[in-house]
């Protein structure tokens, strides 16, 4: 039965023998190809949860090692869910993942939010208690949106922060966002391909911008820190900027270099 807040059973026990393989084929996959390019909060995120003890992680087990650490428990859904339920979930931090996890047959792509992608994706992330407030902070600007019409804007956000975003390191670049560390070829893609914009992030001008759901993403937005990213989100009354967006339909299209952006890699968007 579901619940109002669409949470589920994560259902542990119902998981078959191949379904846990699927988790450690990709589990292994991508932790072979993290070192040197997953910002260091994720590599020690997987750690402290022990994520690679094999087979699809159980989410009680989980939750209590993440809340003993920021705060955050993981629930389980069955897959996307309304945007004001999402939100709630975030602002009280809790992170809804999907329980189902992709076929054999799907490694690679799925358009849906599985297991492989929240858990593995997101929840490492969490574990750090800056990008932690971060997420709660932004689940709160969801549910502010909701009323002013800006929730695409707010979207544009999470797209390229949460899900794909670059952060810069002493040690270079590296990728925070969890659509790239749970993706093999974006991993590889979105820091050492010559074909995508890699551009300082700027709060507004992401908001602005349109993206793309389905192939690897023509720009990429680059934070200096959580701190920042903590900071240019609560520190920043949104009302303002939604008011200047109100009137604005258009979207920056995806391969746009502004004038006066400070450009980081400017991208010879030869993929796209
Ligand atoms: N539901 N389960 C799930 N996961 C998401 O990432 C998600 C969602 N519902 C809405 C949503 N994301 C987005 O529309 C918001 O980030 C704006
Ligand atoms: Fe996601």
């Amino acid at each position: 039965m579901m619940a109002d807040d669409y949470t589920i059973p994560q259902g542990w026990d119902r998981y078959t023998d191949e379904e846990h393989r699927t988790w450690d084929t990709l589990y292994e996959r991508q932790v072979k190809l993290l070192p040197g390019k997953a910002e260091q909060s994720f590599i020690d995120g997987l750690k402290a949860l022990d994520l690679g003890r094999g087979g699809i992680p159980n989410f009680e087990t989980m939750s209590d090692e993440l809340e003993s650490l920021t705060g955050w428990r993981v629930v389980a859904v069955p897959g996307l869910v309304p945007d004001e339920v999402f939100f709630d979930h975030l602002a009280n931090r809790r992170f809804p993942a999907g329980n189902f996890i992709r076929r054999a047959d799907q490694l690679d792509y799925l358009q849906e939010p599985d297991v492989f992608h929240d858990v593995f994706g997101h929840v490492p992330m969490l574990t750090n208690p800056v990008f932690a407030d971060y997420m709660q902070a932004y689940g709160k600007g969801g549910l502010r949106s909701l009323d002013s019409g800006c929730l695409k804007n707010l979207a544009a956000l999470y797209w390229y922060t949460v899900e794909f975003g670059l952060i810069q390191t002493d040690d270079g670049l590296r990728i925070y966002g969890a659509g790239i560390v749970s993706s093999a070829s974006e991993s590889v893609f979105s820091l050492k391909d010559p074909s995508p914009h890699r551009l300082h992030f700027d709060l507004e001008r992401v908001m602005r911008t349109d993206y793309r759901i389905d192939d690897f993403q023509q720009t990429y937005f680059v934070i200096d820190s959580y701190e920042d990213l903590f900071h240019a989100t609560v520190d920043t009354d949104f009302g303002p900027i939604y008011e200047r967006l109100q009137g604005v339909d258009e979207k920056y299209p995806v391969d746009t270099i502004l004038n006066e952006e400070e450009v980081i890699h400017r991208g010879t968007q030869d993929y796209a």
